[in-house]
């Protein structure tokens, strides 16, 4: 966990980020799964959209398909240390973008809001951008290809909102969702690490943030091990 001596800090970096500190101070438990609604401020998600805008140009987003040869709705890119990638071969993480370029670090927007909310001393490896166009979903799944699960995987909501769906451990046990809302952030950590979870539908258009329509989601991991 950070020390309290880094509470101080960490309030100015979310104050300088436009965050909200009370709700980083009060989330809602769904399940396991930490919610953090309206987190991120309207002038705090362009901002992140702009660095974000640069990510993509330096990665572009690829649409990528399973290792059973089904195409993904999303498009994907990421940046940090290593990228989130699927293809034939596998489901993985690697250290460059699939045109061979390095992925580009992670924006410093982006690791605030890991700073504010992840409650471990230890960066994230990785920021998968999943972007979501109109019709784009994603099947329940579970987050575990990384190599130590006690780190929480950080969840933020840009844009269209999003029907997000919520499971255990065990894919057999119950699901319940809640619709996600530009600047919301989850944090899937502790008995959620592992949880299944997807997105059953956006409503495309419903934001005014991406001028076009359409949701990025952005992922943050710790990649131990890899
Ligand atoms: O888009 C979302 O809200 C969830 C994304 C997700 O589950 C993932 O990238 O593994």
């Amino acid at each position: 966990m950070l020390q309290a001596a880094d509470a101080g800090e960490i309030v100015t970096e979310m104050m300088k980020n436009r965050m909200d500190p009370e709700i980083a101070a009060s989330p809602i438990e769904i399940r396991g799964f930490r919610v953090f609604s309206g987190l991120i401020s309207r002038a705090g998600q362009e901002e992140m959209v702009a660095v974000l805008r640069d990510v993509v140009a330096a990665a572009p987003l690829v649409q990528p398909v399973t290792p059973g040869g089904r195409q993904m709705s999303v498009r994907m890119t990421a940046a940090g240390r290593l990228g989130w990638v699927t293809d034939r071969r596998g489901y993985r993480y690697e250290p460059l973008h699939p045109s061979g370029v390095a992925w580009p670090a992670i924006p410093a927007p982006v690791m605030a809001v890991w700073r504010a909310v992840a409650g471990v001393d230890r960066a994230p490896d990785c920021c998968l951008v999943n972007f979501y166009g109109a019709g784009a979903r994603m099947g329940l799944h579970q987050d575990k290809d990384e190599g130590d699960f006690s780190y929480p995987v950080v969840s933020i909501s840009l844009g269209d909102e999003a029907l997000f769906r919520m499971g255990g451990v065990d894919r057999a046990e119950g699901t319940q969702s809640l619709w996600l809302r530009s600047g919301d952030v989850v944090v899937m950590g502790g008995a959620a690490r592992l949880a299944w979870h997807g997105v059953d539908k956006v409503r495309h258009g419903s934001s005014t943030l991406l001028p076009q329509g359409g949701r990025i989601n952005l992922t943050l991991r710790v990649v131990a091990g890899a």
